[in-house]
């Protein structure tokens, strides 16, 4: 009974209304096995946690949750630390200064939201002290401790200190005031705009919970293509509410901005950002916005890119735009976070270089409270794409990464695809910017340039599916995200496997069987999709399904020929000096690693050169049919996926097993189908035989051709 009521009482829309569906995420806490629960009990029979804020109270909140759902228990709430058997929760300020807190103090790293978890050593079950500097460094160490407990770990020798090697660790919603949300395959927008404020549904509580449980600390509410409402008195009163529901679990609201706003609801002539006028406007428009949110985050703005207003309307450049609004947030505190992904209206000679050309111009230009944000690659979330050439190449200015959670080019919601090892990939990217090891990720966390402002964006997965992601697996790329937000140099395989363990228990044959599955599958999309450093072949508009055959679009570079450049001569795009020379934006060691097509890695082959069908690979086979294969292992692969999956069976919660099941095999189709489209359009210009021992494509590549899918979702 106690339990039930603990149930409702924490947990009301977690746990009554989506049973056994996914909507608990990893934060489903299922009664662990008895000896180990015996066990843990034994360390945590008493509990002292001072509850001195808002935060405090929900981090307790989480802790009696995750005790009652894993143990089945309660703890003995007191006042008093009793030493053997006690968990002890709180900052130096709100814990009595015994020398046991003393020491867990001395490990704390000198950070805000830093925590640390010490056993103290006892008579023979030692005191537990989780501690941090302030109370969000609580929630975050109680978090870390609940995943202990999830995960089987021995928690009797605990010396855990970790503080988030990033600041800004956001999602970027892009979501519409409609409710639909811009390449979103998880459902609607979490927001239920006309409701709010009125109403506050449970889920943005739950949300909150398991950004908070991740370390995410930021949420832009809104998308990119900005509607200029966003920052009326009505909608801000409602984002307002979710800012309010957010702030106990250490979460800031940031809003996109469109930048023509002073025009759209100022009634302004012009957007100029050297419009005293038009500075105004935004001085007096962030003052209202912190009025209703008082710890307002700041703004992410796209100017100047695929339509969007921005400053070279005016002939003026980023960042004359940049700053403009970084002026206004200035007095308050806030944050502008700007885009790099721009290209000009024109036909360029590549667009892969376009970024660079316009912002490396501008380094130093910046104000100390702007941000660059670069997407990972230089085209546009690819499956696979080399490291942007601006991480880097702009030393005196504040750079973040721009990653996407959702799959826009990677299968949507019916392909399993665990993105841990895409954004590990590129984290892991040495620049050469300052010698060896100038990894991204020391790019990004700030410790290459000494910026002082540093941070890091995922384009958001969710959507109001029950399980939030649409495809189960799909959680664990919010996960790997959150995980890699708080530590770029965390392994993408030890995050996979606590994913595996919080999410479908601690089964050593389940993880056995499932973590080499997870960490294979982005390469497997990447096999039947783009292989060997191909990229933009997908379907016109929507982006669903291969396309290698659009063409005569209003933009050259939103076809797929531009990229691949298929013809009797050979395939892709030659970015060597006798090209588009776009590797001269990489440093000399980094064009040493791509500008020979003999020792360019085959995952960059085409990326960076055009070759003729039948160049002679490393493998010792032809580009053709080096090509083929990759397309047709990718497909097996997906076969190979299905299998392990049957096998898991008796291990996982039925109804996720039908799901991911039904999704594997829609997934195994789509992986055909990419196979049989490209491998039929490619061979229009190889002119050369599929290679022996491999199946014959279903269909003529008309067939592909003609195919419409109508009514995609994420347009
Ligand atoms: C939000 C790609 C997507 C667009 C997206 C854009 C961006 O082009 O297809 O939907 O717009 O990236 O990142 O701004």
């Amino acid at each position: 009974m106690k339990r039930i009521c603990l149930l409702l009482t924490f947990a009301l829309g977690m746990t009554a209304s989506y049973p056994q569906s996914g909507y608990r995420l990893w934060l489903d806490y299922k009664p662990l096995n008895e000896p180990l629960s015996d066990q843990y009990r034994t360390h945590i029979r008493t509990l002292v946690f001072p509850v001195n804020s808002e935060t405090d109270r929900v981090a307790k909140q989480e802790l009696l949750l995750a005790l009652d759902g894993l143990l089945g228990y309660q703890p003995e709430l007191t006042d008093r630390i009793e030493g053997s058997g006690a968990l002890v929760i709180g900052t130096p300020a709100s814990l009595p200064l015994l020398d046991d807190v003393r020491e867990a103090q001395g490990a704390l790293p000198k950070h805000d939201e830093a925590y640390a978890i010490r056993s103290i050593a006892g008579d023979n079950t030692p005191m537990t002290v989780i501690i941090g500097n302030t109370d969000r460094g609580v929630l975050y160490g109680v978090y870390a401790f609940i995943s202990l407990l999830q995960r089987s770990q021995d928690i009797s020798m605990l010396a855990l200190a970790e503080a988030p090697k990033v600041q800004l660790r956001v999602l970027n919603h892009w979501d519409n005031l409609d409710r639909t949300v811009e390449r979103g395959y998880a459902g609607f927008s979490l927001w239920d705009w006309h409701r709010l404020p009125g109403y506050r549904d449970p889920r943005y509580t739950d949300y909150a919970r398991a950004n908070a449980s991740i370390g995410i600390n930021g949420t832009v509410l809104n998308n990119v293509n900005a509607n200029a409402l966003m920052l009326t008195p009505a909608y801000l009163e409602k984002a307002a509410t979710l800012a309010d529901i957010f702030r106990p679990y250490g979460i800031k609201v940031y809003l996109s901005a469109r930048f023509s706003a002073p025009v759209d609801l100022g009634g302004l002539e012009d957007a100029d950002p050297l419009n005293p006028a038009v500075q105004q406007w935004w001085s007096e428009k962030v003052a209202e916005i912190y009025r209703y949110i008082p710890d307002f985050g700041g703004f992410l703005v796209k100017a100047n890119s695929e339509g969007q207003p921005g400053p070279q309307n005016y002939g003026r450049n980023h960042a004359d735009g940049a700053n403009l609004l970084a002026e206004a947030l200035k007095p308050h505190g806030g944050v502008v976070m700007w885009r790099a992904f721009v290209y000009e209206d024109t036909e360029p000679e590549d667009r892969a270089k376009q970024a660079y050309n316009e912002f490396k111009p501008l380094d130093g230009k910046f104000h100390d409270n702007v941000i660059v944000q670069v997407k990972n690659g230089p085209i546009d979330f690819q499956p696979r794409e080399p490291f942007h050439p601006l991480f880097g190449a702009m030393p005196h200015s504040q750079l973040m990464m721009e990653f996407q959670l959702t799959q826009e080019y990677l299968g949507f919601a019916t392909n399993l695809v665990y993105l841990g090892t895409l954004f590990s990939e590129t984290l892991r990217a040495d620049t050469y910017c300052y010698g060896a090891n100038s990894t991204v990720a020391r790019v990004i966390d700030g410790s290459m340039n000494k910026q002082p402002m540093t941070a890091i964006a995922g384009v958001a997965n969710t959507g109001t599916a029950t399980n939030w992601t649409g495809h189960p697996f799909a959680q664990s790329n919010w996960y790997a995200y959150g995980r890699l937000a708080w530590n770029p140099d965390a392994d993408a395989g030890t995050i996979a496997e606590d994913w595996l363990r919080r999410t479908f228990g601690n089964d050593g044959s389940l993880i056995d069987a499932l973590l080499p599955m997870m960490m294979r599958s982005r390469e497997t999309a990447v096999n039947y999709m783009t292989p060997l450093g191909l990229h933009h072949l997908m379907g016109w508009d929507h982006h669903y399904g291969p396309g290698p055959w659009i063409t005569d679009k209003m933009r050259a570079d939103w076809t797929s020929v531009y990229y691949h450049k298929a013809s009797k001569d050979g395939i892709g795009f030659d970015r060597t000096v006798s090209g588009s020379d776009a590797l001269s934006q990489y440093v000399p060691e980094v064009r040493a690693q791509f500008e020979d097509p003999q020792t360019c890695p085959d995952e960059y082959l085409l990326w960076f050169h055009h070759l003729p069908w039948d160049f002679n690979m490393k493998s010792g086979s032809t580009l053709w049919a080096a090509l083929c294969h990759h397309y047709y292992h990718g497909a097996e692969e997906v076969a190979d996926m299905q299998a392990v999956w049957a096998a898991q069976q008796d291990k996982v919660d039925h109804i996720i097993f039908q799901e991911v099941t039904d999704l594997l095999a829609i997934q195994r189709e789509e992986a055909r189908r990419w196979r049989d489209a490209c491998v039929l359009y490619f061979q229009q210009f190889s002119d050369m035989p599929i290679p022996d021992g491999l199946e014959s494509p279903e269909h003529p590549l008309e067939y592909y051709e003609q195919q419409q899918f109508h009514f995609v979702p994420g347009i």
